[in-house]
């Protein structure tokens, strides 16, 4: 089996609205890594459905993240973009990986204490395992480099301790340990609303997040209200550290413009927040209205977007298929 020294997978949610946070830290990056590697760029639902999401609006969130791809510059014909559930050799190598992985790696997660909180009794067994499909996402495509955000560095570890472990116990050297890429100004977007708090997507508040599919207005109204402290600007990077709020507007301005949050403080060393919130609002909308006009015209064509979806669909399983086959062979299962 040839294997591929350049390949990339990474997947959004198709849980809610896609918001900056995932634009900033994902799909902004994912446009630029597009040209030096071979990528496979999923929706991932298998993922979503680890809490509770309405049928119908699964479908819609679903060909909605495919249109977000596309309308931010991601080529369909040079990608495979493609839906997690339509390809069954995920589920299958994470059904394996579940009997790789042990309990105290999984334990460690700290995604599943945050997300589960103190309700842990009650959550689904597969936001437990989520990390052994997401190694399997990973590794079914023999991927060697994944471009995630901060918040998912360790769930990378794992699909590396994961790999390691298969190529040790079955004594072979078929999956690759693959790097995390953790890319760009803006590796974790903050709430609007508490700059400790990473900008999500399951946030009760509409005002902790910039959605991709805000109109203009709603932008430019949801930087003027976001929290910062009573003091000017900070006047160098070491002052913004202390100042999360004020650190994470600097970044998403930095990341937006391209630039890094040192330039951009010692633009607006000493100024008033108002001014500044001003121009990141002209900023933040000039970025991203067309992206949403975008969507919304993909979106009225569903043809197309399932036309893009069925042929990611063939793509991925001609990648993926012959690599569970051999996992099948390796661990001694009898052939189909
Ligand atoms: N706030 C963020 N800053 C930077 N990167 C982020 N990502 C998510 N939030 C931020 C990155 O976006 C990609 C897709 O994320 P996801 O949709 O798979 O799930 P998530 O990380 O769980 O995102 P949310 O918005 O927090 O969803 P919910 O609320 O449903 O859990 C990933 O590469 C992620 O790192």
């Amino acid at each position: 089996m040839e294997k591929p020294n350049k390949r990339i997978l990474s997947g959004v949610q198709p849980s809610g609205d896609l918001h900056l946070g995932n634009y900033l830290g994902a799909i902004k990056n994912f446009v630029s890594l597009q040209h030096e590697y071979e990528c496979f760029f999923c929706v991932v639902d298998l993922h979503a459905i680890t809490v509770w999401q309405d049928p119908a609006m699964l479908a819609q969130k679903t060909r909605e993240v495919t249109a977000a791809f596309i309308a931010s510059g991601i080529d369909p014909d040079k990608n495979t973009l493609f839906v997690q559930s339509q390809v069954p050799q995920h589920s299958q190598l994470a059904w394996i990986f579940s009997c790789i992985a042990r309990m105290g790696w999984l334990n460690r997660m700290t995604q599943f204490k945050d997300k589960a909180g103190k309700n842990s009794e009650n959550v689904s067994v597969g936001l437990y395992s989520y990390p052994t499909l997401m190694a399997a996402d990973i590794l079914i495509y023999l991927a060697t480099h994944v471009p995630v955000g901060e918040d998912q560095k360790q769930h990378l570890e794992l699909t590396r301790d994961i790999a390691q472990k298969f190529n040790n116990d079955f004594k072979n050297d078929l999956f690759p340990i693959p790097e995390p890429l953790i890319l760009g100004e803006a590796k974790r977007v903050m709430s609007l609303r508490d700059g400790t708090k990473k900008m999500s997507k399951s946030d009760p508040s509409d005002y902790s997040r910039i959605m991709l599919s805000d109109s203009k207005e709603n932008i430019i109204q949801k930087i003027k209200k976001a929290k910062t402290d009573p003091l000017p600007l900070p006047e160098n990077l070491e002052d913004a550290k202390k100042r999360p709020e004020a650190m994470n507007l600097l970044t998403i301005f930095a990341a937006l413009s391209n630039t890094d949050a040192e330039k951009v403080i010692l633009d607006y060393a000493g100024k008033d927040f108002s001014k500044f919130k001003n121009d990141l609002g002209d900023l933040a909308s000039s970025k991203l209205s067309p992206i949403s006009s975008e969507m919304s015209k993909l979106m009225n064509d569903k043809n197309f977007l399932d036309s893009i979806i069925n042929s990611g669909k063939e793509k991925a399983i001609s990648v993926a298929d012959p690599v569970l086959k051999k996992v099948n062979e390796i661990i001694g299962f009898l052939s189909r």
